[in-house]
């Protein structure tokens, strides 16, 4: 049998590099700041840092619309630090993951102004320019050529008068998608990766990459999708999630970028809306696609109708998903397995209880249960230290483009702002991106300027410094659970079994790896119960980690998680 890939038993942590750590005192993250703090992450252990966008960008979307893809923006740093980060992370024995993000470019990219620039352009067919909808006028309503709602509220299209023609961006307009269908596109994707590749980066996460495909007919028209009930516009995602040519242009993107070059790397697609039978396709070793994928369906189950319609997350939901995931990847592929990530609020605040009283075992727990799944985790900044969601209290607080669109956009709707305001608080973006908290200071040692977003007043007690040498803390747990994943084969490798898949608060499952097994048990809420009346094998496990010293052994106490090893 071939070993398993390095990747199987390693775990990764996010940066978001402007939300990290600043060193010249602008308020904003950068690199210097990153290699600032390059110990707290061989202190933790971690593998693979993935550095959320650096690139030159006007930062619509904080570097998510990048306007030069071989280039450090000045506001985060030069290309010298990038590569002295590189070095150093490769001493420490970590490796770097660079983010991708090219199912669209900035709107001042030069691939987008030379395109934009005439009809005729060279380069005019490298995005998705459509004349208005037939017997309309441009930049009439309802002009445009498809009906598809934004991801950032509106429509995917914006008009551009000079040319009299519209431009696709799923995102936001100063977002417009790169045309893949187009292989000169494909091309100069491909040398960029190579670019990175040569300079010693390890791999990429993949942004929207399931996105790139999109599915046109051969005269060129894209198709309206159904009404989304409540607006005049459609929900195009069958038209561009894992579009007609996804796999090709993945295994092309493998061949190209990666087959026959040495060293170990990792790929990592972020696939919203991807199904588990697609996942397996695009992972299955043999098909050299990519390694993993981040799928969504997990941090859409308290969604209703969009995702500031919030619903409570039923246990038997989350289970019965995690539970397909992890069977439909268990023969081929792998999953990546995350809570947080700089686009999803607080795990804590939203799946755990931020009160004073289970804060820290309720992250812990969080933590333990994600952490004993099969697949490589992901820990975003902060998370290690049970960072909560932000008590914002107006509109103006906000910073992110996606939160700001929809205040607009539900203010013209006539929607009550302060219900709209209620579901910011807790699924905002910004959430994730108040600067990590690393001393009880009054800026949280994150900058000694004024911080771009600010610093959650609970800093205080959550921060860093107050964890480090604390063994009771979130953080030490954290360096436990990455450990564990190092040293027993059972945790990376192990086959999942999920049990008692109805009950309501205790999320129970086994690893098994030959002879070896681990049950591992999470009360994830805060009401007690007896441990061996819901599963009596536990009562031959030995304790290998747990989350609250060791007490009763038949009682599973709020937020209590325990690895147990049966004999
Ligand atoms: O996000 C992709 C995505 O579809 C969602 O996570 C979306 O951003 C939003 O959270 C839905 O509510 C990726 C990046 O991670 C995100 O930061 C970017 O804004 C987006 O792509 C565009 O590049």
């Amino acid at each position: 049998m071939e070993p398993a890939p390095w990747w199987t038993s390693a775990v990764a942590y996010q940066v978001y590099p402007r939300s990290f750590q600043d060193s010249d005192g602008d308020g904003i993250g950068d690199l210097g700041g990153i290699l600032q703090r390059l110990d707290h992450l061989s202190d933790l252990g971690v593998d693979v840092l993935w550095l959320s966008p650096v690139y030159p960008s006007p930062q619509a979307d904080n570097g998510y619309d990048i306007s030069d893809y071989q280039g450090i923006d000045p506001l985060f740093g030069t290309l010298e630090q990038l590569d002295e980060l590189i070095e150093a992370l490769h001493v420490r024995g970590m490796k770097l993951l660079m983010d991708l993000v090219v199912n669209h470019t900035s709107d001042e990219h030069p691939w987008f102004e030379e395109s934009r620039a005439s009809r005729t352009s060279a380069k005019r067919d490298w995005y998705w320019w459509r004349p208005p909808r037939g017997g309309f006028a441009g930049g009439d309503p309802g002009a445009e050529p498809t009906n598809w709602q934004s991801f950032f509220s509106g429509p995917t299209w914006e008009y551009d008068e000079a040319s009299g023609e519209y431009y696709l961006h799923l995102f936001d307009r100063k977002q417009p998608d790169l045309n893949w269908e187009n292989p000169e596109v494909r091309q100069a994707v491909h040398a960029m990766m190579r670019w990175w590749l040569d300079r010693g980066v390890d791999g990429f996460r993949m942004d929207v990459i399931n996105m790139i495909s999109k599915d046109v007919a051969d005269d060129g028209h894209l198709h309206d999708g159904p009404p989304i009930p409540g607006t005049s516009l459609g929900d195009g995602s069958a038209s561009y999630l894992c579009g007609p040519r996804i796999h090709e242009f993945l295994a092309e993107m493998h061949r190209e970028v990666f087959a026959g070059r040495d060293g170990a790397f990792l790929t990592v697609g972020e696939m919203p809306g991807v199904t588990v039978e697609e996942a397996r396709l695009f992972t299955a070793p043999d098909r050299a696609e990519v390694d993993m994928v981040f799928q969504f369906e997990h941090v859409g189950l308290d969604h209703g109708s969009s995702k500031w319609d919030l619903r409570p997350l039923r246990m038997r939901d989350l289970k019965a998903s995690f539970g397909r995931w992890q069977a439909g990847l268990a023969d081929v592929g792998w999953n990546s397995l995350y809570w947080d990530n700089h686009d999803q609020p607080r795990a804590v605040s939203r799946f755990g209880d931020d009160s004073p009283e289970h804060r820290r075992d309720s992250a812990t727990c969080l933590a333990t249960l994600l952490h004993l799944h099969r697949g490589t985790p992901y820990v975003y900044q902060g998370q290690e230290l049970g960072m909560a969601n932000f008590p914002f209290t107006s509109v103006d607080d906000f910073r992110d483009v996606e939160s700001v669109n929809h205040f607009g956009t539900a203010m013209v709707a006539g929607e009550d702002p302060a219900r709209v305001l209620a579901a910011m608080r807790r699924m905002s973006r910004d959430n994730a991106r108040t600067p990590v908290q690393w001393d009880a200071s009054p800026n949280a040692g994150f900058t000694t300027g004024t911080p771009w977003l600010p610093v959650n007043p609970d800093h205080v007690r959550w921060n860093a410094e107050a964890q480090r040498d604390d063994p009771g803390s979130v953080l030490a747990h954290y360096r436990r659970l990455i450990a564990l994943r190092h040293q027993e084969p059972v945790v990376a490798l192990g086959d999942f079994a999920m049990l008692l898949p109805e009950h309501d608060d205790v999320y129970a499952f086994t690893r098994t790896l030959e002879s070896e097994v681990l049950l591992v048990v999470c009360n994830v809420s805060a009401r007690t119960h007896r441990l061996l009346d819901l599963l009596p094998q536990a009562r031959a496990g030995r304790l290998l980690l747990g989350n609250l010293p060791d007490e009763d052994p038949d009682l599973l106490r709020p937020w209590e998680a325990r690895v147990l090893r049966i004999d």
